[in-house]
């Protein structure tokens, strides 16, 4: 590590040769294999941008230049290089540093992110914010071929081209999303690779005339004949219709034409420009660059131990449950359709995908598509299953409401990594789902406390109509076994699940688990509590809530979801409905906060929804009371 010792700040590789530039990238790679082994992490995004992260701080001069990452799970480079490498070994750690961008973590990092296809439309925000100041920097978004395919980022493009300001916008082409990406568009890239006599043409003319020096005059002259020529040679110029000057493509990992056709940039052109960059996603880590399954996208600790990820664990996870349940309904039911926005693996749809091709949609990253275009599928007769982490689908708020609740349509939403996520931290966590789709009239929302009960909410929705939300987390249950027959579930019906005098647990999904832990604690202080798993957030079975308040001293609601306008929310408002007003209620959920990242133990403690928490609280709540 003799050179990645030294770099303390990005000015400390300014003056770096070539050679050293190189073995730079060599120690880095090595860094980041050696701690994503013990902490986990974004592997094989991080190790494709090494050279072109070191190729920006080398010409561009950050903080002041801004770079705005996207997703911003490959910017561990970035992060190493920015004062951040002695507290590497804390990324995604309870109080270490974050795995994404965070602009509260470092100056360098512009614009917060975990959720793709925003560098776009943040970078052409500094860049108007710059121009309105009258300050001269230069703003270089950087995005992958999967994050392009979101809507947002095409919002972004249009907007920043016909406004033709100095905008660098890269795109990191690997062609990998977390696995093969999808669509128009990837087919669009790939034809540019292929199509490289005429890029090299102009890449040619581009340097000689500048080694020459032949100035600006000639170089647009140049460019005006080049851009009839081109129309005529190239395949497409998507890109220099939306006004942007189209340079490339160029190997992402040659440090010298990495550094000098940004220099070009820099110096020489004036508008957008869109620089189009090949790297190999996992370059330096065999097994990550012959992956196409994603399965070094991410990974848990251990990755050089065994040489794979250690991600999988023993029993079924919930996105196995699901997977398996939909394909065996899919058996039954032809109309059944799988929709996911690019997570095919990571929703558990692979075998539903392998054994059915024709009725799985990767629509790409596009989750206001994704609702959409299920919206008219469902409108013809098929029934839709739309699967989606929960944080990812917030953005699809508007589609789920307009397109889908209004024209009462028939349709599931698997919303898969509901509650806490663990080490992703708050741009992952699924934590506002409850509170985003409560409001919306006609939905009807369950959420399993088991795996058997996520069978049977499943099979249920398949079975009745209406438009269904099912909220389960991510990982693994508690190991009940799915191979039964499954059984249809009332609508809004809840279960009681432990009798008692003192307290009324009301709960709804995975915390249920950790409630009914909490209510073995209190036992043991001669305090005894009823459980009701109320299963639905909406319809709320009434029923329930009457018993919980006729026959305790007081409800405790306790959700794995923020507390505004969440689950105890929901049970205020049908207390109040009943015309019940002197119900004593305390709602335990997650605060009016986002939540920082950390194990999935350490989180649930520092919220204390772990049982000894929720066991306090109430135990607290029902003396004061
Ligand atoms: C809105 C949204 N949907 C889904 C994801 C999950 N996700 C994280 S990275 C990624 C793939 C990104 O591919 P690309 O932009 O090509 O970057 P690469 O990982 O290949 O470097 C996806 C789908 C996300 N972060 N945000």
């Amino acid at each position: 590590m003799d050179i990645l010792k030294n770099i303390n700040s990005p000015l400390d590789i300014k003056n770096l040769e070539n050679k050293e530039l190189i073995q730079l990238a060599e120690e880095t790679r090595k860094f980041i294999i050696e701690n994503v082994d013990k902490t986990g992490g974004h592997l094989a995004p991080s190790l494709g941008v090494v050279e072109l992260t070191i190729a920006l701080h080398k010409v561009f001069n950050m903080p002041k230049d801004k770079i705005v990452w996207d997703v911003g799970h490959q910017a561990y480079a970035h992060k190493i290089f920015t004062g951040r490498r002695d507290v590497f070994c804390t990324n995604r750690q309870f109080k270490g540093i974050s795995g994404f961008i965070k602009p509260s973590e470092s100056e360098y990092d512009s614009f917060g992110v975990g959720h793709a296809s925003t560098s776009i439309s943040a970078g052409y925000g500094f860049v108007e914010a710059a121009a309105l100041k009258g300050e001269a920097n230069n703003v270089i978004s950087v995005i992958g071929d999967g994050s392009i395919t979101g809507g947002l980022a095409f919002e972004g493009l249009n907007n920043a081209g016909a406004s033709q300001k100095k905008f660098l916008v890269i795109l990191n082409d690997n062609e990998m999303s977390i696995s093969k990406p999808v669509g128009a568009l990837s087919k669009y890239l790939t034809s540019l690779l292929s199509d490289r006599t005429f890029n090299k043409l102009k890449n040619e003319i581009w340097n000689i005339t500048g080694k020459y020096k032949l100035g600006r005059p000639i170089r647009k002259g140049l460019s005006k004949i080049e851009k009839s020529v081109k129309t005529l040679l190239t395949p497409g110029v998507l890109f220099e219709k939306f006004g942007f000057n189209y340079i490339g493509p160029i190997d992402g990992h040659d440090l010298d034409a990495l550094v000098r056709v940004l220099k070009n940039i820099k110096n020489d052109i004036s508008g957008p420009v869109f620089l189009h960059v090949i790297t190999e996603k996992g370059k330096g880590f065999k097994a990550a660059e012959q992956d196409v399954k994603g399965t070094y996208h991410g990974v848990a600790p251990g990755i050089l131990h065994n040489g794979t990820s250690t991600n999988k664990k023993p029993s079924l996870k919930y996105q196995d449950v699901f997977g398996k349940t939909i394909c065996r309904l899919a058996e039954k039911n032809d109309k059944i359709v799988a929709i996911t926005a690019a997570m095919k693996v990571g929703t558990g749809l692979s075998e539903f995908g392998d054994k059915y091709p024709e009725r799985i949609f990767d629509v790409g990253i596009a989750e206001e598509h994704a609702v959409t275009f299920s919206a008219a599928l469902s409108m013809e007769g098929f029934k839709p299953i739309v699967a989606i982490y929960s944080t990812f689908l917030q953005r699809a708020l508007d589609q789920i409401i307009h397109d889908c609740a209004l024209q009462e349509l028939n349709m599931v939403f698997a919303l898969d990594r509901a509650g806490l996520v663990g080490e992703d931290g708050p741009t992952h966590h699924g934590v506002f789902d409850l509170s985003y789709l409560r409001f919306i009239p006609g939905l009807i929302m369950m959420s399993p406390r088991n795996e058997r009960e996520l069978l049977n909410m499943l099979y249920t929705s398949v079975e009745e109509n209406g438009l269904f939300a099912i909220r389960y987390p991510r990982g693994a249950g508690s190991g009940e076994s799915i191979d039964i027959e499954p059984q249809k579930i009332e609508i809004g019906k809840g279960e009681k699940l432990v009798n008692g005098k003192n307290i009324a647990f009301l709960t709804i999904g995975n915390i249920t688990n950790n409630v009914l832990k909490a209510v073995d604690i209190l036992k043991q202080k001669n305090i005894t509590c009823s459980v009701y798993d109320m299963k639905f957030i909406k319809p709320l079975d009434r029923d329930l809530i009457k018993d919980a308040y006729s026959n305790h001293d007081c409800i405790i609601t306790v959700e794995e979801n923020s507390v505004v306008g969440g689950f105890g929310s929901g049970i205020l408002e049908d207390l109040n409905r009943q015309e019940i007003y002197d119900a004593k209620v305390k709602i335990i959920g997650i605060e009016d906060d986002f939540v920082e990242h950390g194990s999935m133990d350490e989180l649930f403690k520092l919220l204390n929804l772990h049982p000894e928490g929720i066991a306090k609280t109430a135990k607290t709540f029902l003396s004061n009371k």
